[in-house]
């Protein structure tokens, strides 16, 4: 068989449907071979989208996300991605060509050493070097992606080798189950539980990854104990629920973390360092547990006590069997704060300025987006708001990166969003410069007859560093920028362009544009004058009286 199709058919044997990104001269071979295949390329308009269209096709799915570039620029074009994918724990395959290994005509034409580049950024980066290789290379590169914690992986198909003949045989994926706790951790932390009076869960990253929301939500349930949410971990339980005590948007300050420091047990559950810090550690204070599927990498704001490794749900599932509602602990602190927090939470929701504020906006999104509809972020001020004040019902329904926290990946991963879940409404949020980065992937949602919402929240500005560099009182210098007519931008590239002038157009107009087919771009001009008296002052302010 010819080695690129021993390849696509190696990557059908691994369940890939999409494969995401733009061919070179050096990819033909393989190009050839996708093209009869089962796997349907999803051809994008920069590699940087096509490579993060795969990370969150493997964040939503479990299954690495793949994407394919030529050598040289396509290559380093995927450098964002796979540093987005690598620290976000998202399982992804990226595939290079490059130059004949054996005998090139052409110098050292666009040739730069991609495995090296990859290096730091990948789990696993290999070139091949023989056809006979294919099979355990690509399972070995899937295999790493997608084993705990996930991540990016990298293969190089140089020219000659894909034109290759060989008669290898695919390796197929092994049955596997991960690795479950050993009781003595699980009683070490059953007795930390046991014996605190102020215990508080907390739900993270990886817990947002495999099915643990149910025996989490049962653990919540059973015990009484309070929880709250981290950026990456909302939605694993609803944070409508009644013991919900916020999300850790903030690091510090807010009422959520009084609740924090006056817990003596902190259970710990999917907590990644990658994230920005939930809340800071100190010294002896409390008892932190450590629940994942892999172990604490210690840091000076993380060094739990106790650390509980193995799958997660199974952990829960055991925690939850064997702890009962103690007599002395007491909740009565935190149900005074998530009063308080409720009654915050709720200012704003009904301002009717415009341009429109924050806290409307979310209020706005929460109310036309159904529970399990998917609302995907870029990076900007406005994700603050969203984390803090946006109450998820459903695991992964809000697609935030709080570990590269890249711009330019709201829209390309609302469309990947949208491949897994057709049937779902999906809208992304980015500001007026992320959304920039990125905005040429409106051709391939258009040309791919995508049903999305693109919201662009238009200050004119990085809106996000303004405000930091105000904080640290300097000067407002070199953040404000113009921008296209985003009506008309949208409408160049065959989307529907669509700017409100009040909330009450706002709200119609987002109702309409997730009922309505095709993609759809509404323009809004936002109000960051709260910035500062919000999420600076007055947060501090009304907790620190808690
Ligand atoms: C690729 C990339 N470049 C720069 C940054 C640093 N950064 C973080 S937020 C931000 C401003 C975002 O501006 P915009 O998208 O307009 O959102 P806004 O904050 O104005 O709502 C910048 C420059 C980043 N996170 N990612
Ligand atoms: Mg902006």
């Amino acid at each position: 068989m010819k080695a690129s199709d021993l390849f696509v058919k190696a990557l059908e044997a691994e369940g890939v449907k999409y494969v995401f990104g733009i061919p070179g001269e050096e990819n033909l071979d393989l190009l050839e071979s996708l093209r009869t295949s089962s796997i349907k390329l999803i051809l994008t308009r920069h590699e940087q989208g096509a490579g993060f269209m795969a990370a969150t096709y493997g964040r939503l799915t479990g299954r690495a996300g793949v994407c394919l570039a030529t050598l040289g620029p396509g290559a380093t074009n995927f450098v964002t991605a796979a540093a987005y994918a690598q620290l976000g724990a998202m399982p992804m395959l990226m595939i290079t060509g490059q130059k004949p290994v054996k005998l090139s005509k052409q110098g050292h034409f666009q040739i730069v050493d991609v495995v090296a580049m990859m290096q730091p950024l990948t789990k696993y980066t290999k070139q091949l070097v023989s056809a006979d290789n294919i099979p355990a290379r690509v399972r070995e590169a899937f295999r790493r992606a997608q084993e705990e914690r996930p991540g990016a992986a990298h293969l190089e198909l140089p020219e000659d080798i894909a034109d290759e003949q060989t008669d290898a045989i695919l390796i197929k994926e092994s049955y596997h189950r991960r690795p479950v706790a050993d009781e003595k951790a699980i009683v070490h932390a059953r007795n930390a539980i046991l014996a605190a009076k102020r215990p508080i869960l907390m739900v993270g990253a990886g817990a947002n990854r495999k099915v643990s929301s149910k025996m989490l939500r049962e653990f919540v349930d059973k015990t009484g104990i309070p929880f709250f949410t981290t950026q990456m971990g909302k939605g694993v339980i609803d944070e409508m629920h009644p013991l919900w005590l916020g999300n850790a948007t903030l690091s510090d300050g807010d009422f959520l973390h009084r609740a924090i420091e006056h817990a003596d047990c902190i259970i710990n559950v999917g907590h990644d360092v990658i994230e920005k810090p939930p809340f800071f550690m100190r010294k002896g204070l409390r008892t932190v547990v450590h629940i994942n599927y892999v172990s604490a990498e210690v840091d000076t704001v993380y060094f739990p006590q106790i650390e509980v490794t193995g799958d997660v749900a199974n952990t829960i599932w055991r925690l939850k069997e064997s702890i009962a509602p103690q007599p002395d602990w007491d909740f009565s602190y935190f149900d005074n704060v998530r009063k308080h927090l409720h009654a915050h939470l709720a200012i704003g929701e009904n301002d009717d300025r415009f341009p429109i504020l924050p806290v409307r906006l979310v209020k706005e999104m929460r109310d036309l987006v159904p529970s399990d509809g998917i609302v995907c972020l870029d990076n900007g001020m406005y994700k603050i708001w969203f984390g803090r004040y946006y109450r998820c019902r459903e695991p992964n329904t809000m697609l935030l990166d709080n570990a590269l926290a890249t711009m330019g990946a709201g829209l390309p991963s609302a469309m990947a969003a949208k491949l897994v879940f057709p049937d779902r409404k999906v809208v992304a949020v980015s500001g007026d410069g992320g959304f920039m980065m990125n905005s040429q992937e409106l051709e391939t949602a258009v040309r791919f007859k995508q049903n999305i919402t693109q919201i662009v929240l238009r200050d004119n500005a990085y809106g996000m560093i303004k405000w930091k560099q105000a904080n640290m009182h300097f000067a407002n210098f070199g953040m404000d920028m113009g921008n296209p007519d985003f009506v008309k931008y949208a409408e160049s590239y065959g989307a529907h362009g669509w700017r409100p002038n009040s909330v009450a157009e706002f709200r119609d107009m987002l109702k309409n544009c997730i009922a309505s087919p095709g993609v759809h771009l509404m323009d809004v001009a936002i109000d960051y004058s709260d910035n500062d008296r919000v999420l600076n002052k007055e947060i501090r302010e009304l907790s620190s009286k808690l």
